[in-house]
Formats: C-alpha cells, sequence, structure tokens
C-alpha cells in the first residue's frame, strides 16, 4: 500500500521522500533555466535583439500539489504527484511580441536536450477565464550520483500584456473563496480581449523588430558559413592535394 501525502504536517516534518522528490524538481528547474539563460545571452550577443523580457521559475507549494491532486481526483501518493502532476516545477518565460513565442517554441522543438511531450496552445485557443499563454510540458535529464533522471517541467511562454492580466486574475480569484462572481468573470474576460488588442497593436508595430533580427540571423548564417570556407576549406584542400 502507498503512503498517502495528504497530511501537510507529516510531509514537511517527516517527508524525507518529499524533499528528495523537490530536490529533483528543483535540480531540473535550474538545468532548464540555465539552457534558457544561455539561448537569451546568445540572442543578445549574436542579434542585438532577445525576444526574451524575463524569466522566472517556481516550485509548487505542497499545499497547492495537494489540493491540484485532490482537485483532478488522483490518488495522493508520491508515486501519483510524479505522474499526474506535469507542473511542479515550472519556468515561465515573458516575451515581447507574440511571433517571440512561437520563435521560443521552435527553437524548443529544435533542442536536442529538452525534450517536448505536450504543447498547449492558449493564445490561438484562449481558456474559458480569457487565460492565454503557451504552455509545453517538456522533461530534462538532470545528472544525480545513481544516474541520469529525465525530470517533467512546465514552460510557460507569454508576453508582458498576458503575464499582466495572469498575475492580476490569479490574484482576484483569491480575494473569492468560492467561484468567481459571473460580472467579475465578465470583466476579466473584457479586460483579456483589451490585453490581447494591445499585444496584437504592439506586435504589429514590432514586426519590423522581428523580420530585421530575422534578416540578422539569415546574414549571420550566412557570415559564419562564408567565414568557414574562406578560412578552413583552402586548408582541407591543401592536405588533400599534399597527400595525393
Ligand atoms: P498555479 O497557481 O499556477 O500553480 P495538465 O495536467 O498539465 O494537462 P493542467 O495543469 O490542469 O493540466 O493544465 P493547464 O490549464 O494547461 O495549466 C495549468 C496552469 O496554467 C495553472 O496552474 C496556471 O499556472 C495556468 N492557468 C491556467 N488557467 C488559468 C487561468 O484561468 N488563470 C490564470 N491566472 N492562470 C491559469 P495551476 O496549478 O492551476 O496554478
Amino acid at each position: 500500500m502507498e503512503e498517502n501525502i495528504s497530511d501537510l504536517n507529516y510531509i514537511k516534518e517527516r517527508g524525507n521522500e518529499f524533499k528528495k522528490i523537490m530536490l529533483m524538481y528543483n535540480c531540473a528547474l535550474k538545468e532548464i533555466e540555465t539552457k534558457i539563460q544561455i539561448i537569451s545571452d546568445e540572442f543578445q550577443m549574436l542579434y542585438s535583439y532577445n525576444p526574451i523580457e524575463h524569466i522566472k521559475t517556481r516550485i509548487k507549494s505542497p499545499e497547492s500539489i495537494i489540493k491540484k491532486l485532490k482537485r483532478k481526483e488522483y490518488p495522493i501518493t508520491y508515486n501519483s504527484l510524479v505522474n499526474n502532476i506535469n507542473d511542479v516545477a515550472g519556468i515561465r518565460i515573458i516575451c515581447s511580441f507574440i511571433p517571440d513565442i512561437y520563435k521560443m517554441v521552435e527553437m524548443f522543438d529544435k533542442s536536442t536536450d529538452i525534450n517536448i511531450i505536450k504543447k498547449k496552445d492558449y493564445i490561438k485557443n484562449p481558456k474559458e477565464s480569457g487565460y492565454s499563454s503557451y504552455h509545453l510540458i517538456a522533461t530534462v535529464p538532470v545528472s544525480f550520483a545513481n544516474g541520469i533522471v529525465d525530470v517533467k517541467v512546465e514552460i510557460q511562454i507569454r508576453t508582458i500584456a498576458m503575464d499582466f492580466w495572469a498575475s492580476l486574475e490569479h490574484k482576484i480569484k483569491y480575494k473569492y473563496s468560492e467561484e468567481l462572481p459571473k460580472n467579475v468573470q465578465k470583466e476579466l474576460k473584457e479586460c483579456s480581449k483589451m490585453a490581447n488588442k494591445l499585444d496584437r497593436k504592439m506586435s504589429k508595430l514590432g514586426g519590423n523588430l522581428i523580420e530585421e533580427f530575422e534578416q540578422d540571423m539569415a546574414n549571420n548564417k550566412k557570415n559564419k558559413e562564408q567565414k568557414f570556407l574562406k578560412s578552413y576549406i583552402p586548408l582541407i584542400v591543401d592536405k588533400i592535394t599534399q597527400n595525393a
């Protein structure tokens, strides 16, 4: 019989297993944060344009984990926590413009050390509440003394306007112990539409920035290839002719 962890005091005081699981998620967050920080630094250096405004990480609190397991009617055990809760470790990437979000997703798709297992596009299909963001569930390999473990991390990618709406809506929701009153829900949905309108307008204005950045990217790649051809190919050709 698996250990039931619904007693919060028990896991806080005696839950050694819980601490080990949380350590695993903490390490995964550090790994992924470093990888994203490198992408961000590289963008800044190569293209003088960085689609990332800022990054936030968080580990879900024990209270929140147990609440989610209960809400989704999953068993309240360690196994169930690891298998059913995808966002114990969460990283939020705040981008400047909407197209930047899709650029980031493209980059994650190409990454060989971050494995995407699920994608949810709440920008094209916002949630009933008005929430919009792009969610990725990924695994990152983390090296421990006993071997490598693939740990799940939720990556939320959104613009400043989407983040503004989600953060404030979260706070407003907290004010009410029960479900939000219908009129508040309606107003929040209205606010989400306004934020979306602002986002699209700003993205339209920033469109040239993105095009310039893409052009830079293409030129940079071309320059690098030309540099490689100019400096290394003659050496290789020399070597081949010497050996002939
Ligand atoms: P908190 O407080 O952020 O920890 P899954 O099992 O992954 O398929 P899940 O996790 O239920 O399903 O799905 P979802 O809805 O894709 O992602 C949940 C997370 O997105 C939430 O985590 C929030 O962070 C965010 N989110 C989703 N809907 C809303 C919303 O209407 N308003 C706000 N502000 N955030 C939202 P948690 O665990 O619910 O909360």
